[in-house]
């Protein structure tokens, strides 16, 4: 027990003492390299573009749909490292959710019909927009298979609340936001009665099955949707797909895809032909022109909507009277709808059609004034004519999926799926630029910030649906591939393959870094899940255990490095409420907690509150501690649960002692002025140079002070005992002095090698 702390002692010394190593320099030169890999100039000049040196960052980030994973997957551009996954529909261990109670009633949220769903199969990430900009906000995602939306806010990185889509089966249209994110949007996909667990016959499929397009209000204060503010439009049951919102010119307005306007309803095992034939018999489908602002306060001035399921539909017939809801013909099962940068187009591609079709919003306004339709479809809306509404079409290559922009007028990408390229093209003119091949099969691509309104160029991401060839084979289930595309020149050029270790992600969503402030710390008692203090907070010295009955709650704190309280002691059946604030203030001091065999697990961050709850429905010992490598003495971060059985009785017993003697005692307080001599040889070399300039630094030093300034208590009691000779406690509050010690050393070693990476100057 006592080797441990003298190890780090002396590695303290050595690094403390030894002044900054020598600049290796590797003896292969770039010919050298090139030739023993095999690289050509134009690898050469790939890597240089994507490669990120140690120490710098990454001018984008990107926000991936981790697809049937339920997550996030956020990484960098142009390195393509993964930062992080952000746990969202599922479970996800390392960040305690699903594990303790303030993320399990998020994920409560997205219950349905009073069950758990611990899975999402996540499309369309969107983030929050400030005039049609991104302003990196808040973070949105649906989930198809269940229909639900979620809300992450970018302070933290976490999921605050998982909302169900009343009406829908499934949906697929969103997450799409309006220029100023007062809505988020949703469309359906597999048309089914709006009434929540009602039947209806396949054969009344025209009659009782129904889509819709679901408009969420969102309170950017409080950073939540609000379920009693928020508006559906009920639509024919074609299958609805992806949606944009109109900007610009075009704001107040929403368009939505469709396919299998034919309304099939399948049935290959009765002998009749499958869904995909008789989905894309017709040669077009309709893309859903919406007046949402109009719709959105009629909706609020309490008229023209029934409430199904508790949530306010405006039914097909008000839409059509009241001028909100209109059909343009889209040739031929089209998948993206993508409103160009200005508001002033909407390009649309059909999957069966070689072409893209550019839609003017001018001209869709003025057949609308003009009341120029050429027929009604089935439900009675108005449809207006292609030819009236179309600017231009433009013949790409075969399987046009989705549309992204450049931040050059005019110049859009768009995705082509069974060609497996990218199209660069001109959609003012109607004319292709470039072509680039990918490997295999693009779905959704993007560029930076470039379905916004102020598209930044540079990169673009091609998300391939096949990874054939491209990666160290790892099984039958290949990794995701996304390919990083430099779109700076005329030519684009292909950077650099990244396999995707979630799936499938089907979008992803990229903003300029520097919009990004996310906390490093939370107020002291925070719960991170409402961003309000947490009833279970308590201060340093304040921890306590209370019962009521049998049910035990636990206020525990964390810091470096212990757990306090160190036993919690309870009998078989109680309920048990753990309640643990992290008293860190320093970047990155994030503990961990775990109570063996109870399926707990909590993630605590420098500030954070949460709780886990468990029934100690076991008799026995349960060890608990930190999970997360805090310090040097982490592994002694550490208690015990005592289950007792009911009726136990202690016997008289008492903890082991260990007899340490004077010698002991004195042989620490010998090791603590050692260490203290490091601590004064950093804080000499700190002090003499500029370090004030270095935030980083002084947030290091501040955390330093902090930890020394700990050992006062601990000084005051190894004196006392040792006044009373008292030799064991007088040890063991002199080691702690130590352990604060080597916290402070540690920090100010870091502060240190900072200050000499980054060219600190003599202070003047
Ligand atoms: Cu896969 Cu947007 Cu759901 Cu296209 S979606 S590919
Ligand atoms: Cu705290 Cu490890």
């Amino acid at each position: 027990m006592k080797t441990e702390p003298t190890r780090v002692a002396a590695l303290l010394l050595t690094a403390g003492l030894g002044l900054a190593a020598t600049a290796g320099w590797s003896a292969e030169s770039l010919q050298d390299v090139m030739k023993r890999r095999g690289l050509s100039q134009q690898d050469l000049l790939a890597a240089s573009k994507t490669y990120v040196p140690t120490g710098k960052r990454d001018e984008f980030v990107a926000f991936s749909s981790g697809g049937q994973s339920g997550q996030i997957i956020v990484y960098g551009i142009p390195s393509m490292r993964i930062l992080k996954y952000l746990a969202v529909f599922t479970p996800e261990p390392w960040q305690g959710y699903g594990y303790d109670e303030e993320s399990k009633k998020v994920l409560a949220g997205g219950k349905i019909d009073g069950k758990d769903i611990t899975w999402g199969d996540t499309h369309h990430p969107a983030i929050s927009e400030t005039n049609g900009k991104y302003d990196g906000q808040f973070l949105f995602i649906n989930d198809k298979a269940n229909p639900r939306l979620a809300v992450v806010d970018l302070r933290d990185f976490e999921t605050k609340q998982i909302v169900v889509n009343p009406i829908m089966k499934s949906e697929h249209g969103g997450a799409f936001v309006s220029p100023d994110t007062e809505y988020v949007m949703e469309a359906a996909q597999y048309a089914a009665p709006l009434e929540n667990r009602k039947f209806q016959p396949l054969e009344e499929f025209n009659q009782k099955y129904r889509g819709a397009v679901t408009y969420w209000k969102f309170d950017r204060k409080e950073g939540l949707l609000r379920p009693e503010q928020s508006f559906s439009f009920e639509m024919p049951p074609y299958s609805q797909d992806l949606s944009d919102f109109g900007k610009g010119p075009s704001d107040g307005w929403a368009f939505t895809n469709s396919f299998c306007s034919e309304r099939y309803v399948g049935g290959i095992e009765k002998g009749r032909p499958p869904y995909e034939a008789g989905c894309s018999a017709k040669d077009t489908d309709y893309l859903h022109v919406m007046n949402w602002k109009k719709a959105a306060e009629m909706v609020k001035s309490g008229k023209g909507f029934k409430v199904i399921n508790g949530h306010k539909v405006i039914p097909m017939d008000v839409a059509v009277k009241e001028g909100l809801l209109f059909l343009i013909p889209e040739p031929k099962s089209p998948h993206g709808v993508d409103v160009t940068p200005d508001g002033k187009y909407m390009i649309v591609s059909g999957k069966l059609d070689t072409h893209v079709s550019v839609y003017s919003f001018d001209k869709v306004m003025a057949a609308i004034k003009a009341g120029k339709f050429e027929s009604k479809d089935p439900y009675g809306i108005p449809v207006i004519g292609m030819k009236d509404a179309l600017h231009t079409q433009v013949a790409l290559g075969l399987g046009p999926l989705h549309t992204q922009y450049d931040s050059k007028k005019c110049v859009a990408y768009t995705s082509l799926y069974v060609d497996s390229q990218v199209a660069k093209w001109n959609y003012c003119e109607g004319k292709v630029l470039d072509k680039i091949s990918i490997h295999y099969n693009i779905g959704h691509l993007m560029t930076m910030e470039g379905d916004s309104s102020d598209p930044k160029g540079h990169y673009l991401v091609a998300l391939n649906k096949l990874a054939i060839d491209r990666f160290n084979p790892v099984g039958p289930l290949h990794p995701q591939n996304h390919q990083l595309i430099d779109i700076s020149n005329d030519k684009m050029q292909l950077l650099y393959d990244m396999p995707v270790p979630l799936g499938e992600p089907h979008y992803v969503v990229a903003i300029d870094a520097n919009k990004l402030k996310p906390a490093v710390r939370y107020k002291v008692g925070t719960n991170s899940r409402t961003d309000k203090p947490h009833p279970g907070a308590v201060r340093a010295g304040e921890e306590k255990t209370v019962r009521k009955g049998n049910k035990v709650e636990v206020f525990g704190t964390l810091i470096r490095s212990h757990i306090t309280p160190e036993t919690i002691e309870v009998q078989q059946g109680d309920e048990v409420t753990i309640y643990l604030t992290n008293l860190e203030r320093a970047e990155d001091e994030t503990h961990g907690f775990t109570v063996s065999t109870y399926n707990v697990h909590a993630s605590i961050e420098p500030g954070k509150t949460v709780s886990v709850k468990f029934k100690a429905d076991k008799e026995g010992v349960y060890p608990y501690y930190c999970t997360e490598f805090c310090s040097a003495l982490h592994l002694e971060m550490q208690g015990y649960l005592l289950v007792k059985p009911k009726g136990w009785k202690p016997t008289k017993a008492t903890l082991a002692a260990q007899a340490y003697t004077e010698a002991d005692y004195k042989a620490t307080l010998k090791k603590i002025a050692d260490t203290q001599a490091v601590i004064d040889s950093v804080v000499g070399f700190i002090t003499s140079v500029n370090y004030k300039d270095f935030p980083d630094v002084v947030a290091l030093v501040e955390d330093a002070t902090d930890q020394l300034n700990r050992t006062k208590d601990a000084k005051a009691r190894h004196e006392a005992a040792a006044a009373k000779k008292n030799w064991e406690q007088a040890n063991l509050w002199a080691e702690q002095v130590f352990q604060y010690q080597v916290k402070a050393a540690d920090i100010g070693l870091r502060a240190k090698t900072y200050l000499e990476q980054h060219g600190a100057k003599k202070a003047k």
